[in-house]
């Protein structure tokens, strides 16, 4: 069948809910191509019906009968329902408390929005995001994570690149270091801008491995075009060595110290 999504270039899903909202688009194109052919024809009519040729003389009383005003309630009707009865229901299944998975089944990340990338920051094998504050924020260190936190030894932060495991409910929370963003995942129908001071969680499922593209949808300044980042779908197996390159990269284990030297010979005398 005719798909107007498709017609439009909708990105393909790639998220477990993806398809309830892909339907809910579809309807409302659909009404919204209904409407436009409509008002359309009856724009043409009224031309035609209350021409000067038709009508001389103007008529200061107007359309006498009440199609219009029914025909206007209707459409209203129609999209308070699609809006309060499936819209913000969608939504809320992503952002409100209680629909959350529980942390140990979910990956857990933060999205840290700046002029003109995004940081990912993972809490690591421990499970527990290290605190962070802005007085040790650095180029090396652009999340300012406490270096003394305990819980911050194991974390990694990376820049314009996120890694999900295909099939598991991620949680990420957004935020912003500098104006207002917006943290957009096409593939997963996910948006949610990121504003400076707030940390606004969301979650969803990836059900399609394969490398996407995340893009800033809020016009953020002169680089907003190059705030792109990609994002990794992959199996746990994948995930897992991804983390693990990261570590050792970020967290270099202390190398072993190198033997004593031997004594230099004593000068021959
Ligand atoms: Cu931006």
């Amino acid at each position: 069948m005719f798909s107007i999504n498709k017609a439009l270039g909708l990105l393909p899903n790639a998220s477990e809910h993806g398809r309830a909202v892909d339907h809910l688009l579809e309807v409302c194109h659909w009404f919204m191509a209904v409407l436009f052919v409509g008002w359309t024809c009856y724009f043409f009519y009224t031309i035609f019906r209350f021409h000067k040729s038709r009508h001389p003389r103007a008529d200061y009383h107007g359309v006498q009968s009440k199609a219009s005003a029914h025909l206007e309630f209707s459409v209203v009707l129609i999209e308070a329902v699609l809006l309060l009865g499936f819209g913000l229901p969608l939504w809320g299944k992503r952002v409100t408390g209680d629909q959350f998975p529980d942390n140990a089944e979910a990956v857990r990340i933060h999205a840290v929005g700046e002029q003109f990338a995004w940081n990912f920051h993972y809490p690591g094998p421990d499970g527990v995001f290290g605190k962070q504050n802005t007085e040790f924020l650095s180029s090396s260190n652009p999340l300012g994570i406490d270096p003394k936190d305990p819980a911050a030894q194991d974390d990694i932060v990376t820049k314009n690149e996120m890694h999900l495991i295909n099939g598991k409910p991620t949680v990420i929370d957004i935020s912003s270091k500098d104006v207002i963003h917006s943290f957009s995942l096409q593939h997963m129908r996910m948006c949610q801008d990121a504003i400076p001071g707030s940390r606004i969680p969301m979650w969803f499922r990836p059900i399609r491995a394969g490398e996407y593209e995340i893009v800033c949808a809020q016009l953020c300044g002169a680089g907003h075009f190059a705030m792109r980042a990609v994002m990794k779908v992959e199996t746990k197996v994948e995930f897992d060595a991804w983390m693990k390159e990261q570590s050792d990269l970020q967290h270099p284990k202390a190398a072993p110290a190198p033997a004593a030297a031997a004594a230099p010979p004593e000068p021959a005398k």
